[in-house]
C-alpha cells in the first residue's frame, strides 16, 4: 500500500454553476473515497479548483458582452461555496487564473520544449475574417467527418465523442459571425502523440485496477491511432506562452488545466506553512495519485497529462482513473443549454446535503449511464433512509430510552441470533472496505444500507417488547447489539451521510470522533448514557417532488422562450447610452467584396462627412437594392479592420429568430441625431 494518497478531480471550468452531472461524475465520488481513507487514518488529500481558461469563456464575452474575468470571478467563488456546503471536503479548491498557476504550467511548457519534446508546425487554421482572428476549439462548428452530426465542435464531437481538429469538420462555421472561415497559416507547438505511443501504450496495459470503460476507451483511441495535439493557441485568454515570437498565442486549456492540480497543490502546501510540502505528494513514488473524473475528460487524463508529467519527470503517474460516466436526469441527457438541469444551488435551497449525497451515491454511473429522477429520490430517501436506517436508529434509542433509562444494557448469556447479528459488523465493515478500495461506491453504499437492514431486521425478530415483559436478559442484549451496530454504521455511513452521522454519533455518546478502525462489536460500553435522539430522516412527500419536477420543465420550458427571444442584456448605466453616437446615413453606395461571406461595403452619407462602413448583410441584401435608403448609424465607434478595409461605423440592424436582418429606417434629414 502507499504511504499516502493525491486525490484530484476535474477542476470545473468557472463559467456556471455546478449541477447534478457535475457531481456525479467525479465530486462525489472523490469526496467519497476521501473520506473513507481519512477515516481509515490513511494520509489523504483531494485538490481541486476551477478550470478558468479555455474557449467557453470567452466564446460567453463575445455572445453576451461579459468579460471573461467578470464571469470566472463569479463563478469560482459560487462554486466554492456551494461545494462546501454540499459537504465536498477539498483540501484546496484553487483557481488557474493565480499567479502560481502560470508560473507552474509555464515552466512545464519551457522544460519540455528545452528537452526538445514538442515539435514546430506551421499549418493551415480556419481564421474568421470578418472577427479577425483564428478559430481555435469550440470557436467553430460544422459538421462531424465520423458520424456526420452537424453540431460538432472544432474540438470535439459531443455525439460519438471523437476528437477532432477545426480543419477537420466539414462545413465549418464560425461560432462569432456564421461567416465560414478561410484557412490561414499559423505555427504552434505540438505534443506529438504520434511519435510518443508506443511509451503511453505500455504505460496504460501495465495499469492494474482500472475499469473497463476507462480502458475500453484509452484503447480504442489508441486503435485509431494518436494524433499530433497542440499545445497551444491563436488566443488572448490563457497562460500566455513564455516564449519570444509567441506573443498573442496561450497554452491549449487542456496543456495547463491538468497542471492545475500541482499548482493547488503547491498553494495549499503554502497555505499549511510547509512550502515544499507539495512534493511528497507530487514526486514521491509512495504516493498514488487518483484522477476523479467524467468520460469526456479521459483522454487528457490517461494520455495527454501522464505523457506530459513522463517527459518532465520527476512526477509520479496517476495510479487509477475511476472516471465515470454521464447521469441522465429523468431519463434525459441532462442539458444545461436547454435547462435540463437540477443546480446544486437550487437543491440546497429546500433540501439537506445528507440525502442528495446517499441517493446520487446509490445511483452513481460507475459502469454505464445511469438516471436520476425525482421520484426515485422520494423512493430512496422514505424507503432506506427513513424507513430502514432512521428507523433502526429510532427504535433502538427509543426502546433504550423508555425501558433502560437511556442506559446501554449489558450483553449477558448471548444467543445465537445476537452473536451472528454481532458478526455482521466486521462482516460489513470487509465487504465496504473492499468496495471503497475498487471504487465501487454503489456497492459500498448497498453494503452499508445492509448492515441497518440486518439491525433491524434482527430488532424485529428478537421482539423486544414482548421479551421485556417475561425475559429482561434478552431484551438487553437485543438493545447492547442494536447499539452497537448502530455505533459501527455512525462511523461506516460517515463518508456518505457526514451530517446525519455526527447527530447519531452525538446521541449514542460518541464524544471522540472514532475511526474506521474502531468499529469493532464493542464501541458502546454497557452503562453508557444515550439519548433518545430525534428522527433522523423525515419522509418525503409527493407534493414536494412533483414541485421540483415542475420546477424541471418550467426551466427547461422557459429556456424555449430564452432561445426564441435573446435575453436581455444587463441593465446598462445611462451614460453608456448617452455616449452613443447614433445619426441617420444615406446609402450612396454598396459594393460587393467576393472574399467575403457576409460583408458588403458601404459608402454612407452622415451629412457632415461620408463613411466607408462593412455590414454584414451580405446574404440579407444585394447592393444594387440598397442604395438610396435612410438607416440608422452608430456613427462614433472605434474604426475597425475587415478584410483589409477600415470600417468607420456600424449600421443598426434589426435581426429576426431565424436571423434574418431589417434595416432601422427613418424618414428624417440626413445627419440628424438619433436618441
Ligand atoms: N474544465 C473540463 C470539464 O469540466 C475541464 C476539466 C479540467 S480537469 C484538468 O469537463
Ligand atoms: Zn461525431
Amino acid at each position: 500500500m502507499s504511504k499516502r494518497t493525491l486525490v484530484t478531480s476535474a477542476l470545473p471550468y468557472a463559467n456556471g454553476p455546478i449541477h447534478l452531472g457535475h457531481l456525479a461524475g467525479a465530486y462525489l465520488p472523490a469526496d467519497l473515497y476521501t473520506r473513507y481513507k481519512r477515516l481509515r487514518g490513511e494520509d489523504i488529500i483531494h485538490i481541486c479548483g476551477s478550470d478558468e481558461h479555455g474557449v467557453p469563456i470567452t466564446i460567453a464575452e463575445e455572445k453576451k458582452g461579459v468579460k471573461p474575468q467578470q464571469i470566472v470571478d463569479e463563478f469560482h467563488e459560487r462554486n466554492k461555496k456551494v461545494f462546501r456546503e454540499f459537504g465536498i471536503d477539498f483540501d484546496y479548491y484553487g483557481r488557474t487564473s493565480s499567479k502560481l498557476h502560470h508560473e507552474t504550467s509555464q515552466d512545464f511548457f519551457k522544460k519540455l520544449n528545452e528537452k526538445g519534446i514538442f515539435v514546430k508546425k506551421k499549418e493551415k487554421q480556419l481564421f474568421d475574417q470578418e472577427a479577425n482572428m483564428f478559430l481555435p476549439d469550440r470557436y467553430v462548428t460544422g459538421t462531424c467527418p465520423v458520424c456526420g452530426h452537424e453540431e460538432a465542435y472544432g474540438d470535439q464531437c459531443e455525439k460519438c465523442g471523437s476528437s477532432l481538429s477545426p480543419v477537420e469538420l466539414i462545413k465549418p462555421k464560425s461560432v462569432l459571425t456564421g461567416n465560414t472561415p478561410v484557412t490561414k497559416e499559423t505555427e504552434h507547438w505540438y505534443l506529438p502523440l504520434g511519435k510518443l505511443q508506443p511509451e503511453i501504450e505500455s504505460w496504460i496495459e501495465s495499469r492494474v485496477g482500472w475499469k473497463a470503460n476507462v480502458l475500453g476507451q484509452c484503447r480504442s483511441w489508441l486503435k485509431e491511432g494518436l494524433n499530433d495535439r497542440a499545445v497551444t493557441r491563436d488566443l488572448t485568454w490563457g497562460v500566455p506562452v513564455p516564449l519570444e515570437g509567441a506573443e498573442n498565442k496561450v497554452l491549449y486549456v487542456w496543456f495547463d488545466a491538468p497542471i492545475g492540480y500541482i499548482s493547488a497543490t503547491k498553494e495549499w502546501a503554502i497555505e499549511k506553512g510547509d512550502k515544499e510540502r507539495w512534493k511528497t505528494y507530487w514526486q514521491d513514488d509512495e504516493t498514488s495519485l487518483i484522477h476523479f473524473i467524467g468520460k469526456d475528460n479521459i483522454v487528457f487524463h490517461c494520455i495527454m497529462f501522464p505523457l506530459t508529467l513522463m517527459k518532465y519527470g520527476e512526477f509520479v503517474l496517476p495510479e487509477n482513473v475511476p472516471a465515470n460516466e454521464f447521469l441522465n436526469l429523468e431519463g434525459r441527457k441532462l442539458s444545461t443549454s436547454k435547462g435540463w438541469a437540477v443546480w446544486l444551488e437550487d437543491y440546497m435551497e429546500s433540501f439537506e446535503p445528507d440525502l442528495l449525497r446517499y441517493v446520487l451515491g446509490t445511483t452513481l454511473p460507475e459502469t454505464k449511464d445511469s438516471d436520476f429522477s425525482w421520484k426515485d429520490f422520494q423512493t430512496r430517501i422514505n424507503s432506506e433512509l427513513a424507513d430502514i436506517l432512521g428507523n433502526f436508529i429510532f427504535r433502538t434509542l427509543s426502546f433504550t430510552d423508555k425501558y433502560f433509562n437511556g442506559m446501554v444494557p449489558e450483553l449477558l448469556n448471548p444467543g445465537e441470533k445476537d452473536l451472528s447479528a454481532l458478526n455482521e459488523i466486521a462482516q460489513a465493515k470487509a465487504r465496504i472496505s473492499e468496495s471503497y478500495d475498487r471504487f465501487r461506491f454503489r456497492e459500498a453504499i448497498a453494503e452499508t444500507m445492509n448492515l441497518a437492514r440486518t439491525g433491524n431486521k434482527y430488532f424485529t425478530e428478537t421482539e423486544p417488547w414482548k421479551t421485556r415483559k417475561d425475559n429482561v436478559e434478552a431484551c438487553g442484549n437485543t438493545l447492547y447489539v442494536s447499539i452497537q451496530i448502530c455505533a459501527a454504521l455512525s462511523v461506516l455511513f460517515r463518508p456518505v451521510l457526514p451530517n446525519k452521522m455526527k447527530e447519531l454519533a452525538t446521541s449514542l455518546n460518541l464524544t471522540e470522533e472514532l475511526n474506521w478502525n474502531d468499529v469493532t462489536t464493542k464501541m458502546i460500553k454497557p452503562e453508557t448514557d444515550v439519548k433518545a435522539g430525534n428522527i433522523l430522516f423525515a419522509k418525503i412527500e409527493d407534493d414536494v417532488v412533483d414541485a421540483e419536477l415542475e420546477k424541471l420543465k418550467e426551466s427547461s420550458e422557459s429556456d424555449e422562450i430564452e432561445k426564441k427571444y435573446t435575453p436581455l442584456k444587463k441593465t446598462a448605466d445611462y451614460n453608456n447610452f448617452a455616449n452613443l453616437d447614433l445619426r441617420v446615413g444615406l446609402i450612396t453606395n454598396a459594393e460587393d467584396l467576393p472574399d467575403s461571406n457576409k460583408l458588403l461595403k458601404l459608402t454612407i452619407d452622415l451629412g457632415f462627412e461620408t463613411r466607408t462602413i462593412l455590414a454584414g448583410i451580405k446574404n440579407v441584401y444585394s447592393p444594387k437594392d440598397i442604395i438610396g435608403r435612410k438607416v440608422c448609424v452608430v456613427a462614433n465607434l472605434e474604426p475597425k479592420k475587415m478584410m483589409g478595409i477600415e470600417s468607420n461605423g456600424m449600421v443598426l440592424m434589426a435581426e429576426e429568430d431565424d436571423g434574418k436582418l431589417h434595416f432601422m429606417t427613418t424618414e428624417a434629414d440626413i445627419g440628424s441625431p438619433v436618441f
